[in-house]
């Protein structure tokens, strides 16, 4: 077995669980006396630092939204002088309204090895070509891949986002061995060897994607397509970016979270009381060693459930989370059902010869809701088809349209798969 960090990721559950509690309540007393935000917040909810004495005791202390973040842009809950950030990162969120992430040195090392741990249990060993192929820019994915790529001491082919076509050329020059990208990027890269008709890719062995939900069926079609290893990889601009949560391992048995350097609650949506492991909740995050802008019983919005707390086969003691279906803010509610975009998508690709581009359109007719779904295909499906399909499986009926291959729209970056029209005004 190869890991990064082996003591730190091996650790027995009563060391991971005493080293939690010891950094719980330093982390506390130091947003507390180095943040007036939190204090403030604290003060508020009636706690103090002295109140938090085990991980248990987590319950005590206020939540974070995204909405409180994006209210104390830019640097609302800095911890550290300014003078000793290195570098930010941001997402501009589905209402426009930034949140920005602050490192420090300490901050990027932290980012840089939860990363390398990443890599090195997918495969990853000293000297293999990486192309990253998130964008490097205020978007963590690109410079997040680096900083741990650097740290796992990889041969970096920084490509970038876009230009599939000398993606796929630079992957034959440079006999890249591991691909990254977001989940989407991977079917992009699919379509264009399809339309060049010229062969496949051989040297890849290793597929890092994440940033988008990775429904099973789309995680099998960039397997057996591009023929290689896919690991989902999961974080988010404010618990530090990409790789900072973690990623499953070659057991694919869930997602270990790296529990030495962020607690893990899962809670219900409505009441936010901890759900017993292996029910669905929302998950929350609080970051235990991040300096410049750490986060506290951080809302992700994030669905997903507690898998096992054991000792994986990989021999790590990391917790492991189902894979995220969906996002809190994502579910829609068409004619009294209730669904994730993600369900839709693992619906479709259950049909033969049905292609992983597709768009869901919500009609608003003077406040009535319906559904339309747009999906590519071959030439063997019908709209008749998609609809029966759906309401077999989702128990409703949206109209469905098919379009050739590339006849839907693509975009740079996440893909948009949800779209709102208003009609008849
Ligand atoms: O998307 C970080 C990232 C970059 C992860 C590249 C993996 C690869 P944000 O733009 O802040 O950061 O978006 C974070 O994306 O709360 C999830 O809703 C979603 N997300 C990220 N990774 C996964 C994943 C990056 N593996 C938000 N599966 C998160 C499902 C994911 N959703």
């Amino acid at each position: 077995m190869h890991y990064h960090q082996p003591e730190l990721e091996t650790m027995s559950r009563d060391e991971l669980e005493k080293t939690q509690a010891e950094r719980l309540r330093a982390i506390v007393r130091y947003v507390y006396d180095n943040n007036a935000a939190y204090r403030e917040r604290f003060r508020a909810a009636n706690v103090e630092p002295g109140d938090i004495r085990d991980v248990s005791d987590i319950v005590k202390l206020p939540v974070i939204s995204k909405e409180d973040l994006r209210l104390s842009y830019p640097d609302g809950f800095l911890c550290v002088d300014r003078s000793t950030i290195r570098e930010m990162h941001m997402s501009s969120g589905s209402t426009g309204t930034p949140i920005a992430m602050l490192y420090n040195q300490a901050d990027l090392d932290q980012w840089a090895d939860c990363m390398a741990r990443c890599y090195v249990m997918a495969g990853c060993r000293a000297g293999d070509p990486i192309q990253i192929t998130p964008s490097f820019g205020l978007f963590n994915g690109g410079f997040g891949m680096y900083h741990g790529a650097r740290r796992a001491g990889l041969f970096i082919i920084p490509t970038g986002a876009g230009n599939t076509a000398r993606q796929i050329k630079l992957v034959r020059d440079f006999q890249t061995r591991i691909f990254t990208g977001v989940v989407s990027y991977g079917i992009r890269v699919l379509e264009e060897l399809a339309s060049q008709g010229n062969g496949g890719l051989p040297s890849l062995k290793i597929g890092i994607f994440g940033a988008e939900t990775f429904s099973d069926s789309m995680r099998k079609t960039i397997e057996d397509g591009l023929r290689l290893e896919p690991f989902d990889i999961y974080g988010m601009t404010e618990t530090g970016g990409v790789g900072t949560l973690g990623q499953d391992c070659p057991d694919h048995s869930g997602l270990h979270v790296w529990e030495d350097h962020y607690i893990v609650e899962v809670l219900d949506r409505e009441t936010r009381e901890p759900v017993p492991d292996g029910q669905p909740g929302e998950l929350y995050i609080t970051s235990l060693t991040r300096q410049a802008v750490p986060v506290i019983r951080f809302r992700t919005g994030d669905i997903t459930r507690v898998l096992s707390r054991q000792r994986c086969a990989c021999g790590r003691s990391h917790i492991r989370l189902a894979k995220i279906t969906g996002r809190v803010d994502d579910m829609l509610i068409i004619k009294g059902i209730n669904f994730f975009p993600s369900q839709v998508e693992q619906a479709l690709m259950e049909i033969p010869g049905v292609l992983p581009n597709y768009q869901i359109i919500i009609e608003d007719r003077q406040g009535v809701k319906d559904v339309r779904v747009n999906v590519e295909a071959d030439g063997s499906v019908t709209g008749f088809t998609v609809e029966k399909h759906l309401k077999e499986r989702l128990g409703f009926s949206p109209k469905g349209d098919v379009f050739p291959a590339g006849g839907l729209p693509r975009q740079e970056g996440k893909a948009v798969r949800v779209f709102y029209e208003t009609a008849g005004e």
